[in-house]
């Protein structure tokens, strides 16, 4: 092949060459060489082994970590530990445009508390969809502590679609849990508050008039979005109710949520009285609250639910009354509450106990069949014995907080805040396997998938609060640390440490890849957010400008690498819409878009139509550009907003001399066929092989074809100008021949590549 320029030659190396040189510098040094001079050790290296990802493999699990107070997710690999996307939900995200795009303006706008924005989020437990207790891959759920909300997040496209806000509680802490078919997603109050919250309440009647709560939000899992309407809370006494989960198998149909501070201690040094952590703690029990989640979601259905805030609320006393509402002493301080895989226990540790307490769901409910309580609270729910519900406690040492299991049957996984270890234990027979030091302080901890039915062992990840000296520093404030410890065999092995430097991230959960199928392109002209036709979206060659009064809309397309239209004329005060759809079906072909000094920017993905919105307040000139680096020619996806000043009238400007002549349009000309001559070869490849059974590649195919298309007009115009000896018109519709014969011829690489490494065929003619 003998092409051509530089931007075709740095395609076809990109393509497969170039890479001779750097195997054989590999092939001189030997492993021991490199383990000396790193100063590795054997186990380091099996470490290492155990977690490298080669140079184009993916990864056997992927984790959704909690971002912390970046009020993101952040999704990485297992076991490689890289990082694959930070999914923005209660965070404006620049990059994905989201906050700076219309689309992600009203999802943000769903989480506005008061009429007022926030736009953060403390957030703590993603939660994964489920069908039959186990992971479906196709929906997530976080929450935000601080501002009581839920976000869902399509698995479809890793894009948040909706937020949803506490309808009565001021913070919440014990969500996101999914009960076994997604039917409803939890969120336990934390800081009791008077529920309606219309009025001042004076600490003085917090016993009688603050309450906590847990909220069960309806998900319909066919339009994808949680359902308000049916979503429905119980009433609670005024203990910090923390952490949920719901019962699967047997127990499926109950749900359980542990508290602290059930003394109702309300603090007040400012007055004299100890301070919180000590009245906090004072009892040593705490209640763990064992609720009956489908015979209340039936007295909501019989209108025995009061409205609070237009909210369904079962008062305590219907609860008591009904019998779907029991407590359950727990050890001093308790954390976590964590269901075993076949839904038989649960298991709550205890923040300043060295035991974990293994309950047992058969127990709890032979006394609550037999009615044996050991009395009420205060309020009048029937306590149950401890020694009633509890099948053992087994001592695992300082400040258990989580606990996770494993595939191999009664192998559970717990947290241990201050010894800052990881405890592996058999919750059925009570006895204590393997312990494992971390550094430093753990919170949760995650096996993979270890919070559904089918756990899949493998690997653990500790999540940990501080790295210390973990990491090269980096300042005062210093990353989280999230460890990936082998648990394949039965001693457990520490792997990998991977700082995270967003936010803190509580709770992570982990899924099998195979079980996600994200797309890699939008049916032409979606809102992302809504998965809804966009009524800004337009095909090729439909693109137009709309003035209304002062308002102006632009539908315009992107498709490598043009945007149309490319220049925006408006008037100072006019308030501009600029509607983009990009045109593009290739896998990965994003384009950005930002206009100058407006502080909007999209992320349109192939098939998506984005829109950014703004008062064009200034006159003066605005560069517009594509700003994701799509192609080649990238840096020419270009154009012009032009504000123009009150009453501005239009002048003559004379036309730019004329600088090309006949040589140059012949030189074009002859460039022109040498690039289609590498394009039919490269047609010839594709055609020749069954590409048809490459989606992937049918759709590059359709892209170069579109390009293709475009080219005709282009190509009569320059030999019409040619012909009327207009050098000038004739050389620049002869360049932009090219400029779609090299992006055809780009795309066209692309696919023969994709067809040469997943080993296509050839066809018969
Ligand atoms: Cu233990 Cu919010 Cu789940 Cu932090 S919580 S660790
Ligand atoms: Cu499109 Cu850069």
């Amino acid at each position: 092949m003998k092409l051509f320029n530089k931007q075709t030659a740095t395609l076809i190396t990109a393509a497969g060459l170039g890479l001779a040189a750097v195997s054989s510098a590999w092939a001189a040094e030997s492993l021991q060489d490199v383990m000396k001079a790193r100063g590795l050790s054997q186990q380091d290296l099996m470490a290492a082994a155990k977690t490298y990802v080669p140079t184009g493999k993916r990864d056997d699990f992927i984790a959704f970590s909690s971002g912390g107070q970046s009020g993101q997710v952040i999704v990485y690999g297992i076991p490689s530990m890289r990082i694959l996307k930070y999914i923005a939900v209660f965070t404006p995200e620049p990059w994905q445009g989201y906050g700076f795009d219309e689309e992600s303006k009203a999802v943000l706008k769903q989480g506005q508390i008061d009429g007022k924005d926030i736009t953060w989020g403390d957030t703590h437990h993603p939660a994964i969809s489920e069908t039959n207790g186990k992971y479906d891959g196709q929906f997530l759920f976080i929450n935000d502590k601080a501002n009581p909300r839920l976000a869902v997040i399509d698995l479809r496209d890793f894009e948040t679609k909706q937020i949803v806000v506490n309808p009565i509680f001021k913070s919440e802490h014990g969500g996101a849990f999914v009960s076994p078919n997604t039917e409803y997603i939890i969120e336990a109050a934390q800081y009791a508050s008077p529920l309606a919250n219309k009025k001042f309440v004076p600490l003085e009647r917090f016993n009688e008039e603050y309450r906590g709560g847990v909220t069960y939000w309806k998900f319909d899992r066919k339009e994808g979005r949680i359902d308000v309407k049916n979503s429905f809370s119980l009433e609670l006494p005024p203990y910090s109710q923390d952490l949920s989960d719901f019962g699967k198998g047997p127990s499926d149909g109950w749900s359980f949520t542990n508290s602290f501070c059930t003394e109702r201690y309300v603090g007040g040094i400012e007055k004299n009285r100890p301070p919180y952590e000590a009245g906090c703690s004072a009892k040593d029990t705490d209640y763990m609250h064992v609720i009956n989640w489908k015979k209340a979601a039936e007295l909501v259905a019989q209108g025995k639910a009061k409205k609070i805030n237009g909210h369904n609320v079962i008062m305590m006393e219907t609860s008591i009354k009904e019998g779907i509402l029991y407590l359950v002493p727990e050890p001093k301080s308790p954390h976590g509450v964590d269901v075993s895989p076949d839904g038989t226990h649960m298991v709550v540790s205890g923040k300043l106990d060295t035991h974990v307490s293994v309950y047992s769901f058969d127990k709890i409910m032979a006394a609550v069949k037999a009615k044996k309580f050991e009395g009420a609270d205060p309020y009048g729910i029937p306590v149950i014995a401890m020694k009633d519900a509890l099948a053992r406690q087994v001592q695992l040492g300082l400040g258990p907080l989580h606990t996770q299991y494993d595939s191999k049957k009664c192998v559970a996984y717990t947290s241990l805040y201050v010894d800052s270890q990881v405890a592996k234990w058999d919750y059925c027979e009570g006895k204590v396997l393997d312990k494992l030091s971390i550094h430093y302080n753990i919170g949760h901890l995650n096996t993979m998938q270890g919070d559904s039915m089918d756990p899949k062992g493998h690997y653990l990840v500790a999540l940990n609060k501080l790295a210390i000296d973990r990491f090269n520093p980096v300042g005062p404030l210093h990353p989280q640390n999230h460890q990936l410890i082998d648990i394949s065999g039965d001693k457990m092995q520490l792997l990998y440490d991977m700082p995270l430097p967003l936010g803190e991230p509580h709770y992570m959960v982990s899924i099998d890849a195979k079980l996600l199928k994200p797309g890699i392109r939008y049916k032409h002209g979606t809102n992302s957010r809504t998965d809804k036709p966009h009524p800004g979206a337009v095909r090729a060659g439909e693109e137009k400008t709309v003035r209304k009064g002062n308002k102006v809309e632009v539908f315009g397309t992107l498709i490598r690498s043009h945007i149309t239209p490319e220049t925006i004329e408006v008037n100072v005060g006019d308030e501009v819409t600029i509607n983009l759809t990009n045109l593009e079906r290739a896998e990965d072909e994003t384009h950005g878009f930002t206009v100058s000094t407006y502080n909007v920017h999209a992320s349109v993905e192939p098939g998506k139509t984005s829109s950014v919105k703004f008062k064009a307040d200034k006159e003066g000139v605005y560069p517009y550009y594509c700003t994701e680096f799509c192609s080649a020619l990238h840096l020419e996806m270009q154009g012009y907003l032009l504000v123009k000043p009150k009453g501005y009238k239009e002048v003559k400007v004379a036309a730019a001399k004329a600088v090309y002549t006949e040589d140059d349009y012949k030189k074009q000309v002859k460039k022109i066929n040498d690039t289609q001559a590498v394009i039919d070869s490269v047609v010839g490849f594709i055609t020749s092989h069954n590409y048809k059974d490459f989606p992937d590649v049918v759709s590059l195919v359709e892209d170069a074809t579109d390009q293709l298309g475009r080219m005709k007009e282009a190509k009569t115009k320059h030999e019409e100008a040619a012909k009327a000896k207009d050098w000038q018109n004739a050389t620049l519709w002869a360049e932009q021949v090219w400029q779609y014969q090299v992006k055809a011829a780009d795309i066209g690489l692309r696919a023969k590549t994709y067809l040469e490494e997943h080993g296509a065929k050839k066809v018969g003619k």
